[in-house]
């Protein structure tokens, strides 16, 4: 993938909004301030491709993006408690709305900050991805603020605060330092290959009066 070749295509505030999935999608779900916005910024090297803010709660839309074929989904954070009922039914209905819809959605990247113990909503988040079949992969953020011996501790932690840890795939990543950005790098290519793949066989499959009898 050229990461250059990004395209920022549009927001969405309301689920009913989004148009049909025509490409493959890669979506990024996390809570408020985990860093989603951050890591998009950081995976296609723009600044301000998605907005970063100091203040939880700032992206309530899903943000649409597109490189090479490939369509990255930012998706609104949850769990942040100082926002009205109505923001955070919209949210809910937002993130419940893009899940439900027929998508051909290829990856969930799940942020949760490396620092702490996941949080009720991140582990609602999760068990809905395992109970859907959802393929994701787990990014440990904010691994720049802890020491070694601290991220270690971390992650010897999170194999029982997780479910199914022993069947995740998780990613420590600081979208300061870069550390793990190689990682997510590879996942997406492997996508991107497995869609190559899949066209390559789409073209060649043969014309159905191929397999027709002859002489019949
Ligand atoms: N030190 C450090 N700070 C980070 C990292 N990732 C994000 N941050 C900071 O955390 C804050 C929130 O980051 P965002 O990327 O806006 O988080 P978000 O998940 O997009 O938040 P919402 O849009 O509210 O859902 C910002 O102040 C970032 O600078 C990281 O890897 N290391
Ligand atoms: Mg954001």
């Amino acid at each position: 993938m050229n990461y250059h070749n990004v395209e920022f295509e549009r927001s969405f505030g309301t689920s009913d909004q989004l148009p049909a999935s025509d490409m493959p999608e890669i979506a990024f779900a996390g809570r408020s301030n985990v860093g989603k916005s951050s890591m998009i910024n950081k995976l296609f090297n723009r600044k301000q491709l998605a907005r970063v803010s100091a203040v939880p709660g700032k992206t309530a839309t899903i943000n649409f993006f597109h490189a090479d074929g490939i369509r990255f989904a930012d998706l609104p954070g949850y769990g942040y408690a100082k926002v009205s009922k109505s923001e955070k039914r919209r949210w809910g209905e937002l993130i419940e709305g893009y899940f439900s819809q027929e998508r051909d959605l290829r990856l969930v990247f799940q942020l949760i900050d490396m620092r702490h113990a996941p949080s009720a909503d991140d582990l609602m988040m999760i068990n809905f991805l395992i109970d859907h079949e959802v393929p994701f992969v787990l990014i440990l953020t904010k691994k720049d603020k802890l020491t070694a011996k601290a991220q270690k501790e971390r992650l010897r932690k999170f194999q029982t605060e997780l479910p199914c840890a022993g069947q995740i795939t998780m990613i420590p990543f600081s979208s300061q330092t870069g550390d793990g950005i190689e990682d997510v790098k590879e996942i997406i290519a492997e996508i991107e290959q497995d869609c190559a793949e899949e066209a390559l066989y789409e073209d060649q499959e043969e014309p159905e009066w191929v397999n027709e009898p002859e002489n019949e």
